[in-house]
């Protein structure tokens, strides 16, 4: 049987010591860290919650005899890490000691994009975004200044947006990430998946996942609970064309032709309705549509979805057997980054009827119930009443939608005579939007048509080479936050709390977004005297205090209700239109969508392309980590998979350098190097994303790599919510870069 040291020992070089606090490259890392900082550590910690990736896990920060940041390691209270950090997280340290980190504020000199910048005071830029907000609200009204966010300083930069009057505020977790999978549950139970997922992985006995690359994907506690089940004997399904680590430790691993997945899907929802495999009493008792849901599916048998997915009809129904065998202790994962192909809505829909088929939701080892704690807002005015929305600029599409779209918004700044206002102004605070938002070229012309563009971060990134003000946000490990509230078995708090001072003439968001407040006359909102009073006041609203929780980091609350799953037999009334779990989607239905979903044929590669497929590394986040010596230490490049028999007849050899070219003729500004692997089809090529920076004051992770982003220039939006399908994009190679000229 597979153990849960093997587990995590795949997971990634060395990621086995990393997780359990010893190993090689943890010992590595802490002893480049060590000897940079010098002396001893010391027993005194401050509390914090992790930023490198939106986990957050709950921690402590530990300091040396000198009174420098030595390390920093899981709190075992927390639910997110149980005391174990992830390699990144361990790593997290390397940001603060950067010292390629933003040191001041910058406002541009000369052309946009130009990457020239002069030294400036906060005053000068914090009055240079004052006067370009307030001319932009006179000019165009305030609903044409956008914030683009994510991360923690949304929370203060949000509040001053909402003050100032816009309602355009947007995360890239929802458009290109989750959001497809948020409304497709919430069409089918009324709620959403949310973070972290209420998947009660520790207890399952058969976990299906669909892409999702839990292992590579680092989601620490969901990582930790899918060990422990393998440990229990829980057998594993995955879905992926690429031989993921989580596909190393499965009972079956079905590597699936690309962007084919809604077909087995509803043919595994067909023969489990079709053998009498399905939950009946659960079915009947609480979802809405069975019988359509039955009719629907009646034809796509096993030989059907064969033909479009290549996996073979026997193994599909092995593989339906195995999750009705375990059900309702079974979750088909919904994933969360599931903008795929733009029929996405659909295929999470899919995966939510399957679950509900099951009687997986509301069941131990399925879906628990989630409990959390609502933290109390600081007392403000109310918030003007916005004249337009982003929605009007797109009459009638994305009825769905949930939340703003930062593609959407994005668009939405481009000047379009169909429209009689675009977007003037950006605040872009903890987003890289150059490598985030599919699509450069267009990224980049909606850049040139604004009046302002203001980026905070705390590295020199791509989008801040595009900034007319630079603002230098410290880290997390340098700075109060708002306290970290989650769902989870049990509500739970976490605070962070600076373990230093800021370096450099850095400042935190929460200090930004006040004193902007104040030039914009909206102090009024930012009512507090410090982040201490701020704090102290809701917490002690909570029943605790700052000094409990600078104590403690952590604090658990009990659930109001002992509802973790469905009683049995008892009356659930659901969020949805008829009460039910609808397999039957009345709501979409309504707006005009198919009401269960339907299979529909995607493009496939032209000759002598192959589909590209990104995902994540173990040891990095996104492009955030790119340029983190002690993530670099453990991989400093991302390379691109490429089939053995692809590889022959192109004459590439593993470690060979090689150039992109899209379908639309776009070039990679770098080149990759390969590496030959059985683990990936044939007609798809794999790298991680996150990699191929091109601004040269990332000294570390500069050129190293090729830009997944900048490959993918073609976009299959979801009409439903919006969401933008990204894994539609060919590749092919080259190898002599002075006949091409890089795109971007
Ligand atoms: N091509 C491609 N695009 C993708 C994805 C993909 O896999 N491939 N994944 C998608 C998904 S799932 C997501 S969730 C999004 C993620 O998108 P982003 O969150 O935009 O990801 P990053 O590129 O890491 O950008 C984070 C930025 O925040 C900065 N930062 C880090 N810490 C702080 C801080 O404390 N304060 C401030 N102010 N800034 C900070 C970093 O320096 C960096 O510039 O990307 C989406 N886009
Ligand atoms: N280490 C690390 N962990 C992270 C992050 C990180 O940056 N670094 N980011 C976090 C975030 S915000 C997110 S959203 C998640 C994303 O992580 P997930 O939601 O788990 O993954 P995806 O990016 O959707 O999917 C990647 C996998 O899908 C496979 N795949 C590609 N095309 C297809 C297809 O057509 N069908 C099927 N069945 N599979 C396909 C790829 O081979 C790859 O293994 O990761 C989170 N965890
Ligand atoms: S999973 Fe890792 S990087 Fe993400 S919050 Fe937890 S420790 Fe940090
Ligand atoms: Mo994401």
């Amino acid at each position: 049987m597979t153990t849960r040291r093997d587990f995590i020992k795949i997971s990634g070089i060395g990621i086995s010591g990393l997780m359990a606090g010893g190993g090689a490259a943890y010992r590595a890392m802490a002893q480049t860290l060590n000897k940079e900082i010098g002396g001893h550590i010391s027993d005194k910690r401050t509390p914090t919650y992790c930023e490198v990736c939106f986990w957050k896990c709950a921690g402590w920060v530990y300091k040396n005899d000198k009174g420098n940041i030595w390390k920093i390691a899981g709190n075992k209270e927390d639910y997110h890490c149980n005391g174990r950090f992830c390699p990144r997280g361990t790593g997290g340290v390397g940001m603060y000691y950067d010292e390629d980190r933003l040191k001041t504020p910058l406002i541009r000199e000369g052309k946009r994009g130009s990457q020239y910048f002069r030294q400036a005071t906060w005053e000068e830029a914090l009055d240079k975004i004052a006067d370009g907000m307030k001319k932009i609200a006179r000019e165009h009204g305030p609903e044409c200044i956008a914030l683009f966010t994510h991360g923690s300083g949304g929370a203060y930069f949000g509040r001053l947006l909402k003050a100032f009057g816009s309602p355009n505020i947007a995360a890239p977790s929802y458009a290109q990430c989750r959001g497809p999978r948020e409304v497709a549950f919430i069409a089918t139970y009324g709620e959403g998946v949310d973070s972290p997922e209420r998947t009660d992985i520790r207890d399952t006995r058969c976990l299906v996942l669909i892409g999702s690359h839990i292992g590579e994907n680092m989601h620490n506690g969901q990582v930790q609970e899918m060990s422990d089940a393998i440990d229990k004997g829980a057998s594993i399904i995955t879905v992926d064309p690429r031989f993921s680590t989580a596909a190393s430790k499965s009972k079956f691993w079905l590597p699936i032709k690309p962007a084919t997945d809604l077909a087995l899907l509803l043919a595994w929802i067909h023969i489990i309705i079709e053998e009498g495999w399905y939950d009946k009493e659960y079915v009947k008792k609480y979802t809405f549509g069975f019988e359509e849901l039955k009719q629907h599916v009646k034809d796509m048998t096993p030989e059907w979805a064969y033909g479009i997915t290549t996996i073979k009809p026997n193994i599909i129904r092995e593989t339906a057997r195995e999750m009705a065998n375990a059900a309702p202790s079974v979750i088909i994962h919904p994933g969360r980054h599931v903008t795929w192909y733009g029929d996405d809505t659909q295929r999470l829909r899919a995966v939510a009827i399957l679950n509900a088929i099951l009687g997986s939701w509301g069941r131990r080892g399925g879906f628990y119930i989630p409990d959390k704690i609502s933290v109390p807002d600081y007392p403000h005015p109310p918030y003007p009443k916005p004249q337009r929305t982003w929605r009007e600029a797109f009459p009638g599409k994305f009825p769905l939608a949930g939340l703003a779209l930062a593609s959407g918004l994005c668009d939405a700044t481009i000047p379009n005579a169909s429209r009689d206002c675009s977007i003037k102004g950006w605040l872009v605070d903890g987003t890289n939007l150059i490598e985030t938002l599919p699509n450069q070229k267009n990224t980049i012309e909606a850049i040139q048509s604004l009046d302002l563009l203001v980026v905070v971060d705390t590295m020199p990134m791509e989008i801040t080479g595009w900034a007319d003000v630079v603002l230098p946000e410290c880290t997390y490990l340098e700075r109060y936050d708002m306290i970290r509230t989650s769902p989870h078995r049990k509500p739970q708090i976490a605070l962070r709390m600076p373990a230093a001072e800021p370096k450099y003439n850095t400042k935190p968001a929460e200090w930004m977004a006040k004193e902007l407040a104040k030039r914009l006359n909206l102090e009024e909102y930012f009512a507090w005297n410090s982040m201490e009073d701020m704090l102290d006041w809701q917490l002690k609203q909570l029943g605790s205090s700052l000094e409990e929780m600078q104590r403690v980091g952590v604090k658990t609350f009990p659930r109001e209700y002992d509802d973790l799953y469905f009683p049995d037999g008892e009356e659930i009334s659901f969020n949805t239109n008829t009460g039910k779990i609808e397999l039957y989607s009345t709501e979409f239905a309504d707006a005009g969508f198919d009401p269960i979903p339907t299979y529909t044929a995607h493009e496939e590669p032209p000759d002598g392309f192959y589909r590209l497929n990104y995902g994540r590394g173990p040891a990095h986040t996104f492009s955030r980590t790119s340029n983190n010596a002690n993530l670099t230490d453990i991989m400093d490049e991302n390379v691109l998979w490429i089939n053995p028999k692809v590889a022959r007849e192109w004459g590439i050899k593993s470690g060979q350098k090689i150039w992109l070219k899209n379908q639309d003729g776009v070039v990679s500004q770098f080149p990759i190097k390969a590496r030959v692997t059985e683990r990936i089809r044939w007609d798809s090529v794999f790298m991680v994303h996150g990699f191929g920076h091109n601004d040269k004051r990332l000294t570390r992770c500069y050129g190293k790599g090729a830009s997944d982003t900048s490959m993918i220039t073609r976009v299959h939006t979801d009409p439903l919510m919006g969401g933008t399908g990204m894994r539609g994009n060919f590749v092919t190679f080259f190898f002599e870069p002075e006949k091409e000229e890089a795109t971007l």
